[in-house]
């Protein structure tokens, strides 16, 4: 296969961007979207609240103590929507081929594109500056290879940064990297990891295939595959699914179920930009919902919403409230999906990080 060009791009802080932008008095304050007034978490917050060990999903209570001069607001999803579509449509004008993965962040395949002399590293600037000047918020960029190593690329020299993995720069970059970065490496198998004495990406290479698949079965040669650098997914435009779902991983627990409730707008947002985009249309059968808790234990509830529109947070909120019988249980990982009515079109499962 022709070596593919995969950038990836990631709005840096991006609720908080858009209300810096928006509002001027924010610009130089530390800021956090949510958990105002100490109720619920922060969705997201600027740098430089950043600086004092502000982080996503963490209680706004607990945020201002590590940061009393924290600056709240509530988060608008409206506006969110706007900003992204806006990116989104700027990186559609370099090529058909993008994979949003949510509001702020997505895979595009800039193999084919002759534009900006066949530079990859040129379009990622390219698209950076017209973000910036068009939309005003900035993005951080990873070029690479494949879409696992443009996404960890991404991260790199954010905020605002530009990272570029190339092909014959991979081994290097791999060997240092740690585990944890890799998809699917949680705490769990970061921790079976190094218990095996595996740190980083050189690591498991020594440590070799047949030991990985022995310890960790399927996972253990995608492990094996990521460690050399290599992944062939494809970027994805879109897909005939029979559900469509998002989820998200929270790197702190959600202390409990008040906290699930201020994360579902986002999530429902996510969900349905993904729906607009691979199920248009589609006649949705049935809602339902995901919960871990920080034991890992795992809890789905559905139910029937026929022929429903946009499922929206109020739609969802039931089921939150039914599936959850103990308020005050720590939450891992919340998800939202939709079921579509059967038909006999072929069917694919669609999945945020598959
Ligand atoms: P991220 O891209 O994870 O975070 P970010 O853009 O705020 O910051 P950066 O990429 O610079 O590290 O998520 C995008 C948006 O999704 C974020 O602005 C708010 C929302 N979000 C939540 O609502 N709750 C969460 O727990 C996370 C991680 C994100
Ligand atoms: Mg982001």
């Amino acid at each position: 296969m022709p070596q593919r060009k995969i950038i990836h791009v990631d709005c840096d802080c991006f609720y908080a961007a858009v209300e810096m932008r928006d509002d001027p008095t924010l610009r130089d304050v530390p800021l956090a979207v949510g958990g105002e007034g100490g109720r619920g978490v922060v969705t997201t917050c600027n740098y430089k609240a950043r600086a004092f060990g502000v982080r996503s999903a963490m209680p706004g209570g607990e945020a201002r103590r590590l940061c009393p001069g924290l600056v709240t607001v509530p988060p608008d999803m409206p506006r969110y929507r706007a900003a992204s579509q806006k990116v989104m449509s700027i990186l559609r004008e370099l090529t058909d081929l993008v994979e949003p993965l949510s509001l702020d962040e997505a895979f595009l395949d800039v193999s084919d594109v002759t534009d900006h002399k066949g530079s990859a590293t040129l379009m990622a600037r390219y698209l950076r500056e017209r973000v910036e000047k068009e939309v005003g918020i900035t993005i951080s960029a990873g070029v690479a290879p494949n879409k696992f190593l443009a996404k960890i690329a991404s991260d790199w020299q954010k905020p605002n940064g530009l990272f570029v993995v190339k092909p014959d720069e991979v081994e290097d970059f791999v060997r240092e990297l740690n585990v944890e970065k890799l998809f699917g490496v949680g705490q769990v198998t970061a921790a079976k990891l190094h218990a095996l004495g595996v740190k980083t990406c050189g690591d498991l290479q020594a440590l070799g295939v047949d030991v990985l698949i022995e310890r960790f079965g399927k996972q253990g040669y995608r492990l094996h595959e990521m460690a050399h650098g290599r992944d062939e997914r494809s970027v994805v435009v879109s897909r005939i699914a029979k559900s469509v779902s998002v989820e998200r991983t929270f790197s702190q627990d959600l202390p409990d179920l008040a906290a699930c409730e201020t994360v579902l707008a986002s999530l429902a947002a996510d969900l349905n930009l993904r729906l607009a985009r691979k199920a248009k249309d589609k006649p949705i059968h049935k809602l339902f919902i995901k919960i871990r808790y920080s034991d890992f234990s795992t809890h789905t509830l559905e139910r029937v919403r026929d022929n429903i529109k946009e499922p929206e947070l109020d739609d969802y909120l039931p089921l939150l409230n039914e599936l959850v019988t103990n308020r005050e249980r720590p939450v891992r990982l919340l998800g939202l999906g939709v079921r579509f009515r059967n038909d006999d079109a072929p069917v694919t499962q669609l999945r945020l990080f598959d």
